[in-house]
């Protein structure tokens, strides 16, 4: 390895925070500054800046484990590969193709996500796919495509928050899940701007909000319409705006004006002054924002409460306009474009539709094989774990740690272990790999090469710094031995090669005039441009990539070179001349407000929400085995109000037991002023008797199939020393 700094991104969250790793004498790397890249211009937070400790040997696997005699023993690459392989065959045999599922992760690569689900597709020959994505950004991707015609999580860079006027915040709490960010949010206010906060917690960010609304949990869709009833009310729609950029403008309206302010005060909590303020900061700046994140969208009307905001956004003008805007803040690593490339089950790379048949020939033309070999959609994520067990008997899992993150958690993880067979692929030995009869010690981000897409839509390259340990091998080297095992009679390894710019060269092209095109984008740009911003199609002669197919949403930022080979530049903000529905304009939905799936009652009379700490992340495989992350967040905790704790009679730090419909959690209690009496937060990263899935409510969004992990009802009871 050569002795500098190599540029990379961190393994962790959607920001996709720039760094530089440099070589230890220890043969290990260690992560320094890179100050040239614009998102977080060399600012990391504790995850990123510790990232190097899990690729330690102490804490990750580093040989591939099969189950023998019940306990998991280690074994050679080829015994356990031969194993999946199969276990697989057997299944699919035995029960048809569609008795074997995969599950995959947005944190991983495009490449990764783009192979995993074109295996799933000609490999397994299965529909059976989909990915921990669904449980994420599903509703705001669902809400998005509904209302623009297309998703891309921001449609515009996070450079443009500090020069807009006001911006909304509902459920984020990007403080302590995306901390270099909040400098743009800073940024905003001292240029003047404002920053309105929705969450039913004070949180760290709420702290830094001009105005901090704080409603029960499960009721943003009545608060947007009740704001939305007041810029009506208060004459503040921008009346040639939706007649020229929107349609079905009438009949959203008309379900607004039934949200009287007084009615969704009383749903919210939120007072009607509060509402009226709010309405204020919001219209009077010439460019307003609404960001949302999993507080509105993980709810089981997330399509529709995002649908709500948009509206709000619609009314207003503020949307495709500059500095104006409506954006969802993506969570993992590669949470954009993860949703892509063809892991999620009704879907095929570039954002293409799986039930399409111009895309199905298309992307089968690339893949070389018929497009009627090509299965249809299959079932969301929650549906499929539901399903293990049942139809489905062997499952191949990449990415993810469903044990400790899905939720119902106890009787997902009861349907895995009654599968015939579970392989998993991991870079540590998570919950969720304990329970497999194969585990495949797989590379980490600073061992391999790969693209991820931040949440501004911005494709980056991840960079080999080091090399793996003996005895791991990549997830795409994974891939291409079960598929030389699998499909070895058509060739069918072939269409995996192992190296990831090579992958990419295949993407590049099945992308080509979908939504998200990738094609005008190459490893050698990326290197250069610090990053690309999707659709970017490649010239009409460029480098060996099929033509692009017109698309209505490419707008392009700045005038590329439409009739030479000059590079078409990216496309930083969406929407601006039009939006991506067939006849540009964008789409009002009408939405009403509706109950929760499950309102507190006699039995369960309090509200129970779930979400994140700065220390952690996601089900807590990698940063559990960070000794300074686990001292600043060592272990589960409810938090709650003090009315609420001496109406229990317990006190700070005591134990506290959570009931719901589905299980029962333990953890100690935080007591705190900066919650809802009516309401407690868990964070979800913990296993075992402290884990907040046991309690979480599947109830799905009828679109978008998001379960409801921010609201279900529980009942506190105290517990025994
Ligand atoms: N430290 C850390 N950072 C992370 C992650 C992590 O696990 N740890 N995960 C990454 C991923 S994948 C994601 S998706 C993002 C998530 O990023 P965020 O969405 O910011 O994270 P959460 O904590 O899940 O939820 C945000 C807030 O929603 C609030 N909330 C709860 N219920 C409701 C409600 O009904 N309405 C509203 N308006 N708000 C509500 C919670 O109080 C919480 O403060 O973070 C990314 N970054
Ligand atoms: N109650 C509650 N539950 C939630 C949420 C919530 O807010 N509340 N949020 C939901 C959300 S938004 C999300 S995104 C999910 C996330 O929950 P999970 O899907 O469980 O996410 P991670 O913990 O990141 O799991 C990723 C796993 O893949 C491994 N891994 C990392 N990189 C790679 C790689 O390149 N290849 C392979 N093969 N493995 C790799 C990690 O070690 C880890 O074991 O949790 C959801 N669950
Ligand atoms: S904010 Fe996200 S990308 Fe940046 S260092 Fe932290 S975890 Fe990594
Ligand atoms: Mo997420």
């Amino acid at each position: 390895m050569p002795n500098i700094a190599t540029p990379t991104h961190c393994p962790y969250c959607a920001l996709q925070c720039g760094m530089n790793l440099t070589p230890t004498q220890d043969g290990g790397v260690a992560v320094v500054e890179r100050p040239d890249f614009p998102v977080n211009r060399g600012a990391l937070c504790g995850k990123g800046r510790t990232a190097p400790a899990v690729l330690a040997s102490g804490v990750r696997l580093t040989t591939p484990l099969v189950r023998s005699g019940g306990a998991l023993v280690a074994a050679s690459w080829p015994e356990a590969l031969d194993r999946i392989a199969e276990g697989l065959a057997r299944t699919r045999a035995e029960h048809g193709p569609d008795a074997c599922a995969v599950f995959g992760g947005g944190g991983l690569t495009n490449e990764k996500a783009y192979g995993l689900g074109k295996f799933a597709r000609i490999v397994l020959g299965t529909s059976q796919i989909d990915y921990n994505g669904r449980f994420c950004m599903s509703s705001a991707a669902a809400a998005g495509i509904r209302a623009f015609g297309l998703d891309r999580g921001l449609p515009f860079p996070l450079e443009d928050i500090p020069r807009t006027g006001c911006v909304i915040l509902v459920g984020s709490n990007l403080a302590e899940t995306m901390p270099p960010s909040l400098r743009f949010f800073q940024e905003l206010r001292d240029n003047g701007g404002t920053l309105i906060v929705v969450d039913p917690r004070r949180t760290r960010t709420a702290e830094q909000a001009d105005l901090h609304l704080a409603p029960r949990p499960g009721t943003d869709l009545a608060l947007a319409l009740g704001l939305l009833h007041l810029v009506v009310a208060e004459g503040r729609v921008d009346e040639e705006y939706v007649s020229e950029r929107t349609a079905g403008w009438e009949e959203a309206r008309a379900a607004a004006m039934a949200h009287w302010p007084e009615y969704v005060e009383r749903i919210t909590g939120v007072s009607v002054p509060e509402l009226r303020e709010a309405v204020r900061m919001f219209c009077e700046p010439e460019h307003a924002m609404v960001l949302t994140a999993r507080g509105p969208e993980q709810q089981s009307k997330g399509t529709d409460t995002v649908g709500a905001w948009i509206n709000l956004c619609l009314a207003t003008g503020r949307a495709g306009r500059p500095l104006s805007g409506y954006g969802c803040l993506t969570g993992q690593g590669n949470g954009q474009g993860g949703r892509e490339h063809g892991q999620k089950a009704d879907q095929l790379p570039g954002y293409r539709k799986l039930d399409d048949p111009a895309a199905r020939e298309y992307v089968a033309g690339v893949w070389g094989v018929a497009p009627d070999r090509l299965p249809g959609p299959g079932r969301s994520a929650y549906e499929l774990l539901d399903a293990l067990g049942g139809d489905i008997k062997s499952l191949l899992l990449m990415g993810s740690n469903p044990v400790v993150s899905a939720p119902r958690a106890a009787h997902v993880e009861e349907r895995i272990r009654s599968l015939d067979f579970l392989a998993v692929c991991d870079v540590v030995l998570s919950e969720t790999a304990e329970l497999a009869d194969v585990v495949l010690p797989v590379t980490q981000w600073a061992e391999e090469t790969g693209t991820t897409t931040n949440l501004e839509g911005r494709v980056l390259l991840r960079r080999r710094a080091i090399d793996p340990p003996p005895g791991v091998r990549s997830d795409l080297e994974v891939l291409h031995e079960l598929a030389a095992r699998l499909g070895a009679d058509e060739g069918l390894e072939k269409g995996f090669p192992v190296d990831a710019e090579e992958v990419f060269a295949e993407l590049r092209r099945a992308s080509a005039g979908g939504p998200a095109d990738y094609s005008g984008i190459t490893y050698e740009r990326l290197a250069e441009e610090n990053g690309v911003f999707w659709p970017c199609p490649s010239p009409p002669d460029g480098d060996g990539v099929t033509e692009h197919v017109d698309d209505p949403a490419r707008e392009d930022d700045a005038a590329g070179d439409e009739s030479g080979t000059v590079p078409h530049p990216g496309t930083p903000r969406l929407f601006l001349d039009r939006f991506a529905t067939p006849d540009g304009r964008a789409r009002f939905v009408p939405v009403a407000h509706r109950a929760a799936a499950e309102e507190p009652d006699e039995e369960y009379p309090v509200l129970l929400t779930t979400g994140r700490v700065v220390a952690q992340y996601q089900s807590g495989a990698q940063t559990r085995r960070v000794e300074e992350l686990n001292s600043a967040a060592p272990g589960p905790f409810v938090e709650l109000h003090p009315r609420l704790a001496a109406r229990l009679g317990v006190a700070e730090g005591e134990p506290v037991a959570v009931v719901s419909r589905r299980g029962r959690a333990v953890a100690p209690a935080r007591v705190t002023t900066t919650i809802r009496p009516d309401t407690v937060f868990m964070p979800f990263h913990w296993p075992g008797e402290g884990r907040a899935n046991t309690l979480t409510n599947p109830a799905l969004d009828p679109t978008s199939r998001m379960p409801e992990f921010k609201t279900c009802a529980v009942r506190l009871e105290t517990v025994g020393r």
